[in-house]
């Protein structure tokens, strides 16, 4: 016990020791290999290789890369009001914020997972998670926009999420923090949190055709912390794995109570089984439960946001063969599946080994049932049983595995700094590079899959302090860019990110470019307001509901002169965007107006809404510099008394 902490104790003292040497780097500049500037040089006009998409953390977006540029390429809004696409802002885009208890325009984006077939990334659509509030999110590739936001039931924080099968048949999501179930209006001692609260994996099935996303149905587990997950792959395909901290249980989370065992588990579920159980009507249907599910449509270019009240619910517990638990050294952040799926690597953060377990033997010790014992009703196997071995002192503080295909893995380690590749079968250590500081997660392109492109490994580091030029108290976090190609990494280029990376994944740039919509077309433009030519541009009212259908061409309004609003009306400026040509976007803004700003891209409608609360002469006009008119792309808005 003593032993146990005065191991935190050091890990947590060099943990700030790491943090100070970070002011005066040694070795930082002289890391960098001597033909870095090639290898990152994509030349005015070229195209870089990979689109990189990485996590905004707690600015709720999603931030669009090139590598091995690190140039930005697009700043997606998902659970964010973002004015440069009028996101959250038009009337068109405002339900896709909504939650079963109001608009929630935030939250805390950690994970980023390509759609797959057969393993592989497929380019359709990339899904992320919302860690607070719960939620999932479908951000489609041909148009770089959220699609589809679906909220969690029964979840009391979404962090293991929105880890995907190889077919993309499950978006897969486990609860961070345990809470009672939904629809318990007991008001719950929090005292009573070793019988009362409860964790849930939810299973969301994805529509192939149209990436529709839909609850199939949850597992309630036992209260314990869900960190990270993985879907098995290859040979483990139809299982799922899960890291899991807080096995003691304990409602708060000092180090005392939540990291006194000596090790926490993986927890390995056979969804094949699940699937079996949920045929057979084992699930517990439940209606007390509520969460939103916003839709976006492209031709309509509108959103619905519903409530949905019934989840399916499958007890962990007494559903035989269906969950296992594996014991892992001390609070298990990483949990990751090898491009075989033999191998699942887990890495306790306050533990200085890693664990791998293979999973052939967790299938063998499931058949002779060697196990340990059971927790909270499910079966713990030994963890000699299911361990392939461990790699002794690879650093301090793993958090993270990616993969290269080549037999080897790389992981990141917090406390250490640093990035040390080590081969899965003989658990050696290959290499290791200092990043500066204190990576989180890393990413090689197709790193999760079965065929990693294994060039680049990027780390996303939480720390910057001298990177860049300094701006203020803050810095932009700062990625890495590692050369892995040959037998050493090689530092090769920094970049700053957009608000606070975790997880990110990278696509070959032709599995996503020529899918790329470029416009919308006119004639297929479904939205009930849309304006088909400025000849069909008009003023309508009803009641004190003012319906102003305006056009967008290089460089006027029509109308552009607008009369007949009274205090007290409702304005919709329904504003269609009427150019068939690429890139050519018009802004619509309202002089002094409360309600922010639209961007059209071409062929679409969108609509503000404006309550004017004084009487007057309002200047209206365009925000995105169109063409030598565009400040002459403007017009007035007359508010008469009522
Ligand atoms: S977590 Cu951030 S460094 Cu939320 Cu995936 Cu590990
Ligand atoms: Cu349209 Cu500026």
């Amino acid at each position: 016990m003593k032993s146990k902490q005065f191991l935190l104790l050091m890990i947590a003292l060099f943990g700030i020791a790491t943090t100070f040497e970070g002011c005066k780097p040694k070795g930082a500049g002289s890391a960098v290999s001597a033909g870095a500037a090639e290898k990152t040089y994509v030349a005015p006009g070229q195209y870089d290789e990979f689109y990189n998409f990485v996590s905004g953390g707690f600015s709720g977006q999603l931030s669009v890369y090139g590598l091995p540029s690190g140039r930005l390429l697009r700043v997606i809004p998902v659970f964010s009001l973002d004015p440069e696409k009028g996101w959250g802002f038009s009337e068109e885009t405002k339900p896709m914020l909504e939650t079963s208890h109001g608009t929630v325009p935030w939250d805390d984006l950690h994970h980023v997972q390509l759609s797959k077939t057969d393993g592989d990334y497929d380019g359709r659509w990339v899904f992320v998670n919302g860690n607070n509030t719960p939620r999932i999110a479908r951000i489609d590739l041909t148009t770089f926009r959220t699609a589809e936001i679906l909220e969690l039931p029964n979840s009391g924080g979404n962090h293991s999420s929105p880890y995907i099968t190889e077919n993309t048949e499950y978006v897969v999501a486990g609860t961070r923090f345990s809470v009672p179930m939904d629809g318990d209006d007991s008001d719950t001692p929090i005292n009573t949190y070793k019988k009362n609260f409860k964790g849930t994996l939810s299973f969301v099935s994805v529509n192939k055709d149209n990436g529709h996303m839909d609850i199939a149905f949850q597992i309630e587990t036992p209260g314990v912390n869900f960190d990270l997950s993985r879907a098995g792959k290859g040979v483990s395909h139809g299982w799922f794995f899960f890291s899991t901290y807080n096995t003691e249980l304990a409602s708060t989370l000092l180090e005392v109570n939540a990291s006194k065992n000596d090790k926490d588990f993986v927890l390995a579920v056979n969804w094949k089984k699940a699937e079996e159980y949920l045929k057979a009507g084992k699930g517990k249907k439940v209606s007390n439960v509520k969460y939103a599910h916003n839709i976006y449509d492209e031709t309509s270019h509108t959103s619905t946001s519903t409530i949905k009240n019934e989840v399916i619910v499958l007890n962990s517990a007494e559903l035989e063969g269906l969950c296992y638990f594996i014991p892992c050294p001390k609070s298990p952040h990483g949990v990751d599946v090898d491009p075989t799926g033999e191998y699942i690597v887990s890495s306790g953060k306050l533990a200085a080994l890693i664990p791998v377990f293979s999973f052939s033997k967790i299938q063998k010790a499931i058949e002779s049932k060697s196990f340990e014992g059971e927790f909270a009703g499910i079966p713990v196997i030994k963890y000699e049983a299911a361990l392939h071995g461990e790699v002794e002192k690879p650093g301090l503080g793993p958090l993270h595995t990616e993969f290269d295909g080549k037999g080897n893995a790389i992981t990141s380690f917090f406390v250490s700094s640093e990035l040390v590749k080590w081969n899965i079968k003989d658990l050696k250590i290959l290499d290791r590079v200092p990043t500066f500081y204190s990576v989180g997660h890393l990413m090689i392109p197709g790193g999760d899959t079965k065929n990693p492109d294994a060039k680049y490994v990027v780390a996303y580091n939480k720390i910057t302090k001298d990177r860049f030029l300094p701006t203020g108290p803050e810095l932009a976090h700062s990625a890495q860019i590692y050369d892995i190609t040959g037998d050493k990494m090689q530092l090769i280029l920094d970049f700053p990110t957009i608000g606070e990376p975790h997880y990110a994944q990278a696509i070959r740039a032709e599995k996503v470019k020529d899918k790329s919509v470029k416009i919308f077309k006119l004639e297929e433009n479904k939205h009930p307001y849309f304006t088909n030519g400025e000849s069909a541009a008009k003023v309508e009212r009803n009641g004190n509901k003012v319906h102003v259908y305006v056009t967008t061409i290089r460089s006027h309004f029509t109308p552009d002169n607008i009369e007949g609003i009274q205090m007290g009306d409702e304005v919709y400026f329904h504003v269609t965007n009427i150019e068939q040509d690429w890139d050519m976007p018009h802004g619509f803004a309202i002089k002094g107006a409360n309600n922010g700003e639209l961007l059209i891209m071409p062929g679409e409608t969108q609509t503000l809404k404006w309550v004017p609360d004084r009487i007057g002469i309002f200047p209206m006009y365009c925000t995105d510099f169109c063409s030598a008119l565009h400040q002459e792309m403007s017009g007035y808005v007359r508010v008469s008394p009522k």
